[in-house]
């Protein structure tokens, strides 16, 4: 059984779709990163960054931080959304997305969502970023179904949480059709629709 535990963001919701996707047997475990959780001495034992999501595979009693580390894991493990002879480039977008797409939009959100008015250079330059990978997204997509190729990947699953978020972001997803095709495709996922509802609220996937 694996353990996830976690906060209802776009990190966590990676995991909690994927682990929805590959059907595998799971709990998950909220940690309140509004109240300070992640910094018990407890949960940064397996988080030295003290950030969600984490995994503890309970039967092979090992945990897991870093979301892309997990999903790269319970690729292998399941042996889904993760193959073989894909990895060179599902690797690539899937880097993207942790190094470049979700800290960038994690920033909008900061200043654009969170702290409107506070700096209006940081409003600034998140935005032109954000508007960035949307036009970047967009591009690869019109050429390629999804992110690695024909195949859905852990690189969409680690991407789709960040793009869900797009009201936050006010850039238009509508306006960027072929991210809005890849957008809508697997928004239409069961698994992603569980997934995206880890904590049993009762939250949809956004429409656009
Ligand atoms: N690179 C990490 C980023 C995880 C991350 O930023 N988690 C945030 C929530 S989305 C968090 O735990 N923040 C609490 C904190 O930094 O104190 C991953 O992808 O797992």
């Amino acid at each position: 059984m694996i353990e996830l535990l976690t906060a209802d963001t776009p990190n966590g919701k990676k995991i909690s779709i994927m682990l929805e996707e590959i059907k595998f047997d799971y709990k998950v475990t909220k940690i309140n990163i509004n109240k300070n959780e992640q910094f018990k001495p407890e949960f940064k034992k397996l988080s030295p960054f003290s950030k969600i999501p984490v995994i503890i595979d309970h039967d092979k009693k090992i945990s897991m931080f870093e979301s892309g580390a997990i999903l790269i894991y319970l690729g292998e493990k399941s042996g889904k959304f993760y193959d073989n002879d894909q990895r060179t480039i599902i690797n690539q977008w899937l880097m993207g997305q942790m190094g470049y797409v979700g800290p960038m939009l994690g920033q909008h959100h900061q200043f654009h969502h969170y702290n409107p008015g506070k700096s209006e250079f940081g409003e600034k330059r998140y935005f032109k970023i954000s508007e960035r990978i949307y036009k970047e997204l967009d591009e690869r997509l019109s050429k390629s179904r999804f992110l690695a190729g024909m195949k859905y990947t852990i690189a969409d699953i680690a991407t789709f949480p960040w793009i869900a978020r797009h009201e936050w972001h006010d850039i238009g997803l509508k306006n960027f059709a072929n991210l809005t095709r890849w957008y809508q495709e697997i928004s239409e996922r069961e698994a992603v629709q569980k997934g995206y509802d880890l904590l049993n609220k009762g939250d949809q996937v956004p429409k656009v």
